[in-house]
């Protein structure tokens, strides 16, 4: 049961060996894992082949490009992220604003084939490439009296309908509780099928937390801060009844308008069906992180 993740859900069990993606590979956009694998494991507990390239990169939340399904795959390609930095700033050891590859390139990436579910009752399989973001934090050097780590992304209006309309408050910001970011589950991602992760998906870097629902993991990330106090979220800020800072997947507890207790699998044939939805995603190893809590009141 430990390691349940790399089990079921990775490469690394149906290929000779692991599967890196190194730097070079990253920027030069050369495929190190292609699709190799789709006949991997599946799981007893609904379909574990992964969504194909077409529907994860053109099915998206992406609020600053547009709230349609379809508008982050028509407006997101106009982003340029050449040239990408990030601000690392707060309770670390090296604040600073860093070259995206200066901060990352030297991290060990690899592919997580995870679970993917929106609070919206839809959910994919994704093959991710990314790496740890404890990984990253030990390299930036988390001080003592951070307990959280928040997110930012980028506002860049000329490009982005969706900042222009302010269909939301923008920039959308998120947050993890400092346990959850060190967690071995949760990555930053900048790939898809060895693929640079594409502008839609949220290029060049975002967070994937596989436990928790899809707006926790947001897209193009500018700013990581380590903070003594739980920040504020854009979904919480927006509606505060219907969406909490923890948002774990949860069959248990419905959203104020729906269901949580199934999903719709986004793809087609025989896999289409309603399937029940899992607690924390089906990823039981985070349980431990939330000993004590009520998940009904911090949801
Ligand atoms: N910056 C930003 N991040 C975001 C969002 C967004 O609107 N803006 N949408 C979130 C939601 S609701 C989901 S379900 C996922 C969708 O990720 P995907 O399009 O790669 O499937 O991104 C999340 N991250
Ligand atoms: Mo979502």
């Amino acid at each position: 049961m430990a390691h349940r993740w790399i089990n079921d859900l990775t490469h690394d069990d149906v290929t000779p060996k692991a599967l890196w993606l190194n730097r070079r590979q990253l920027i030069a956009g050369l495929t190190a894992t292609g699709a190799a694998g789709l006949g991997g494991p599946v799981a007893a507990q609904g379909s574990l082949e992964p969504n194909t390239w077409e529907e994860i990169t053109t099915y998206n939340n992406f609020y600053e490009f547009g709230t349609g399904k379809g508008d982050p795959v028509q407006n997101a390609p106009a982003m340029d992220t050449s040239g990408w930095q990030v601000t690392v700033d707060g309770l670390v050891d090296n604040p600073g604003t860093y070259d995206l590859m200066d901060l990352i390139g030297d991290l060990e990436t690899e592919e997580r084939i995870y679970r993917f579910r929106c609070v919206e009752a839809w959910s994919m399989v994704i093959p991710w490439n990314g790496f740890e973001l404890a990984d990253l934090l030990a390299k930036v050097g988390v001080q003592d009296g951070a307990r959280y780590v928040a997110f930012e992304t980028a506002v860049i209006p000329e490009v982005m309908p969706g900042v222009r309309r302010r269909v939301l408050d923008f920039p959308y910001v998120e947050g993890l509780r400092l346990d959850e970011a060190m967690h071995p589950l949760t990555i930053m991602a900048t790939g898809i099928y060895g693929e640079p992760i594409p502008n839609q998906n949220g290029a060049p870097m975002r967070l994937v937390v596989p436990w928790k629902y899809g707006f926790k993991s947001i897209k193009s990330i500018v700013r990581i801060s380590l903070v003594a106090d739980q920040p504020p979220t854009s979904w919480n800020k927006a509606n505060a009844r219907e969406y909490g800072f923890y948002s774990n997947v949860n069959p248990n507890v419905d959203h104020p308008r729906w269901s949580q207790a199934t999903e719709r699998r986004i793809g087609g044939g025989i896999f289409s069906q309603r399937q029940d939805t899992l607690m924390f995603n089906g990823y039981d190893e985070v349980a431990g992180l939330y000993d004590g809590m009520d998940l009904t009141e911090f949801y």
